[in-house]
């Protein structure tokens, strides 16, 4: 595929052409995609790898977003949210999700608390999906010391969100155990206790929720460096069935992320990979977006990236 970028400031400008196929973005590295659809339009928001050349540690101060109506022509929206838009966040723009609510955008995001040691995850909104949004609650919706028994100060991280078909809203998150909570119809306060999320072998972090023919899929990232698996289940609250591996190592980078959608009549994988570029690498990330198939019983294909 000829995957086109366009370029905006405030005004959007015509599309510019990047070079074809995966990874999608060559001028920004691009790490932790989610996507939602929107009135016939893609939104992917991602990360914003800043790491310089050689220097092996997460450097992320803002989020990006991008849109599509073909999944092949990109335009790029001003950045429509930064840590700094979290007056209690100090640093560490990680993984993130945006979705839909009573004609509102809600974004739950990981950041660096600045009180409180560890990741925390706050909640923006916004009237429009490419922002700008704002800071919906004035301090986190978990804080570092939410889940009882972290022993990591990144615990709290990668939120995954989903609504129902009843309007119950769920956020799923977290490193090494995988936690979720229900959301109360504003989005922005937790309905009930935070439960652990079982059936999920060798979890890492990175869930991802999504629903296709009456079955949910909870896809995560596993071991280290991680590949995405994922389980399947009836319900939103489990039993969840591990189903096995979705997608091998990511290339050039110890860490994968994903995000799965169905557009137009066809489902796609996007996640990243280190592989844009000579200094690309576990902290120089770049999405990639691939077709994702599933089996007559529902189990998913494994993706395998593709370069064009
Ligand atoms: O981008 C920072 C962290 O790396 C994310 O939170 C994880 O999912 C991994 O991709």
């Amino acid at each position: 595929a000829l995957f086109l970028l366009a370029a905006t400031a405030a005004a959007q400008t015509a599309p510019a052409p990047t070079p074809a196929g995966n990874p999608i973005f060559r001028h920004k590295y691009t790490a932790d995609p989610s996507a939602m659809v929107q009135k016939g339009t893609v939104y992917l928001y991602t990360g914003h790898d800043e790491a310089p050349a050689r220097q092996e540690r997460y450097v992320m101060h803002e989020w990006l977003c991008f849109s599509s109506t073909d999944m092949v022509n990109w335009t790029e929206h001003p950045v429509p949210l930064k840590v700094s838009d979290f007056a209690w966040a100090k640093d560490d723009a990680w993984a993130s999700q945006v979705i839909a609510r009573n004609g509102k955008f809600y974004w739950y995001a990981a950041v660096e608390h600045g009180c409180i040691h560890g990741k925390a995850i706050g909640v923006a909104v916004s009237d429009s999906p490419t922002g700008p949004f704002k800071d919906a609650r004035g301090s986190a919706l978990i804080t570092p010391d939410a889940t009882p028994d972290d022993k990591i100060s990144w615990a709290d991280i990668d939120p995954t969100v989903f609504v129902d078909s009843k309007g119950q809203g769920y956020l799923f998150w977290g490193n090494t155990t995988c936690y979720y909570a229900k959301l109360k119809a504003n989005m922005t306060e937790l309905d009930g206790p935070i439960q652990t999320v079982k059936g999920l072998p060798r979890y890492t972090e990175a869930p991802w929720v999504h629903e296709h023919n009456g079955w949910y899929y909870l896809s995560y990232a596993s071991e280290f460096p991680e590949k995405i698996v994922y389980a399947m289940s009836r319900s939103l609250e489990g039993p969840w069935e591990y189903k096995g591996i979705l997608n091998e190592l990511a290339g050039n980078s110890n860490t994968n992320h994903q995000a799965i959608i169905d557009f137009k009549g066809q489902s796609y994988f996007i996640y990243h990979n280190g592989g844009a570029n000579t200094d690309g690498g576990s902290f120089r990330r770049s999405v990639c977006i691939d077709s994702l198939y599933y089996n007559k019983d529902g189990t998913l294909k494994r993706v395998v990236m593709t370069t064009e």
